[in-house]
């Protein structure tokens, strides 16, 4: 298999899916070059290897929410009989560097991993110059490459609305997890998840998020639980501007931003002043400097069509994680597909990546999971007579104490109509969520029954014991309100 090349493989990005992809080859007998290269923001940011996830995404993302849930459980602890001071305030760059710090023990970890297994490490970007040859810009100089196959597993970055003043003043999720000074009055463009998210985290770190909505909340989501994901956040004090886009950003003399904006309907204008502007307006895929054409690869907008075994239009060439178009953009797919890639193309392996039921969390200050078919999604799949939806409303046992709002907790079953009653999608809004659907998850894929679900011994007292509690079918029109 090594002919004349230099690699086997050659992965391109070292994030969730070319690390898996990389190091999953290694272990399969395969020589194999890994290259990543980050390109500073327009402020200067930058970071090490691992991806977005580890340095700009999931992680730091989590890290901040779950600060934010601490400053919220210290004033509920009061009411449970703890003597705190309800004046606590969080220090910003304190909980900066508490974050960079984990993120570079976790860089550090990843380059000896990657030491130890003996995947070459290349800091450099790759650019094609033909199918089978690639050129790595290194800090210094340049370095050719040939290899038999090429995975690309560049992933994305944010992207930047296109109007004045949106790159000099604004800043992205990129920045925000390293920010050197405290966000302020900020306003976030996009409500999308990583939108929300950042938001939700502000309002719970005491600064004061607006966020800035040009059409629907959480598109792609079930749309019901969208709306009261948003309604939980207007609740504890985040304003949300709607169908409202931005026009411009200047900077005032006071080193406050002016954003102008205009209601889409009203074609109303208005404007306000902020500390920071965050575009979490969606991301692009960093096909560019690849220079694909060399190599014959055809995109699709900013992604990489891939078939069922992750092959692009040249046979030698794969791509995975975000990069590849139409699939989700999350941590464990990216990891899986890239390790079933390379166990395909050097373990002798036949088993391909099931991107469906793929099971996620929104970590807003009342999280939502989900997992499977959205109630629209599955109306429009199986029409809206043969589709059940069980659901209720119910309040979480340790939320009665510190008197918070059960309002929101809220969570639904979407089914089959008939026979029996498969579950095509599990929604749940409360606290954990991730934690409650990563198990349904597994029900779901192995072909979970609303009979099973309900037959299911709760454990108590728990928020999901309420999955085995679903009785109220919307169709009934009761109402799905506890009773106490
Ligand atoms: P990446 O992790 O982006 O890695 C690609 C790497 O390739 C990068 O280091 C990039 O700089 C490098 N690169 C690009 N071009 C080149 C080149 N030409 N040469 C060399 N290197 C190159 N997912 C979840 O599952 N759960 C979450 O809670 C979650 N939260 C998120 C929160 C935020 C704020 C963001 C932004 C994302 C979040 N995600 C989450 C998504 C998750 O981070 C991505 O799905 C995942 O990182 C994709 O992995 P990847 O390997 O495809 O790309
Ligand atoms: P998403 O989920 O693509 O959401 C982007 C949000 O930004 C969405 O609400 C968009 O509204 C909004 N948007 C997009 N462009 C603009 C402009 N120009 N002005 C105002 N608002 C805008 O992106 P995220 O950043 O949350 O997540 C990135 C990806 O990670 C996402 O694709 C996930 O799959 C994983 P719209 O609904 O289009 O009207």
């Amino acid at each position: 298999v090594q002919g004349n090349y230099d690699y086997d493989l050659v992965v391109i990005g070292g994030g969730s899916a070319g690390l898996a992809c990389a190091k999953e080859a290694v272990q399969n007998g395969a020589r194999v070059a890994c290259l990543d290269y980050v390109k500073p923001t327009p402020i200067g940011t930058k970071w090490g290897v691992g991806g977005t996830c580890v340095n700009v995404g999931c992680i730091p993302k989590k890290l901040m929410h779950q600060a934010s849930l601490l400053g919220e459980a210290v004033h509920e602890a009061a009411a449970y009989g703890w003597n705190v001071d309800d004046k606590i305030k969080p220090d910003w760059s304190k909980l900066v560097t508490s974050v960079q710090n984990h993120i570079k023990s976790v860089n550090w970890v990843t380059r000896v991993d990657l030491r130890d297994k003996k995947v070459e490490y290349i800091n450099g970007l790759g650019s094609f110059v033909d199918p089978h040859t690639m050129v790595a810009k290194l800090k210094t100089n340049e370095r050719t490459i040939t290899a038999e196959n090429f995975v690309i597993a560049v992933g994305g970055r944010p992207r930047y609305p296109d109007i004045p003043g949106a790159v000099e003043y604004g800043i992205t999720s990129d920045d925000l997890f390293s920010l050197d000074h405290e966000p302020g009055k900020t306003l976030v463009v996009g409500a999308g998840y990583i939108g929300l998210e950042c938001a939700g985290f502000l309002k719970g770190l005491g600064y004061e998020p607006t966020v800035m909505v040009r059409s629907i909340v959480l598109r792609g989501f079930d749309q019901q639980m969208a709306e009261l994901v948003a309604s939980s956040m207007d609740e504890r004090g985040i304003p949300f501007l709607r169908k409202t886009v931005p026009l411009s950003v200047e900077k005032q003399d006071d080193g406050k931003l002016l954003v102008k904006y205009k209601n889409t309907e009203t074609g109303e204008e208005g404007e306000d002043t902020y500390d920071t502007v965050l575009w979490a307006v969606g991301r692009k895929g960093l096909v560019e400097d690849l220079n694909l054409s060399n190599a014959g690869v055809t995109t699709v907008k900013d992604k990489i069509q891939v078939d069922t075994k992750e092959t692009t239009n040249v046979p030698n060439i794969y791509a995975v994680g975000d990069i590849i178009y139409g699939k989700p953009e999350l941590t464990p797919v990216a990891v899986l597909a890239g390790r079933l890639l390379a166990r395909r193309l050097y373990g002798g392996s036949n088993q391909r990546m099931d991107y469906s039921d793929v099971a996620t969390t929104v970590f807003t200050p009342l999280e939502y999971a989900c997992v499977g078919l959205s109630e629209e999604d599955a109306v429009k799949q199986y029409g809206a007579d043969n589709v059940e939806v069980f659901h209720g409303y119910y309040k979480p046992t340790e939320f009665f104490i510190p008197q918070k709002s059960v309002r929101y907790c809220y969570l639904k079953a979407v089914a089959e109509r008939s026979g029996d009653q498969r579950v095509y999608g599990l929604h749940y809004l409360g606290p954990v969520a991730g934690e409650v659907i990563q198990g349904f998850a597994a029900a779901l894929k192995s072909g979970l029954t609303i009979n099973t679900l309900i037959n299911t011994v709760g454990i108590h007292p728990t928020t999901a014991e309420e999955f085995t509690r679903l009785s109220i079918t919307k169709r009934s029109g009761l109402d799905p309100t506890p009773a106490s």
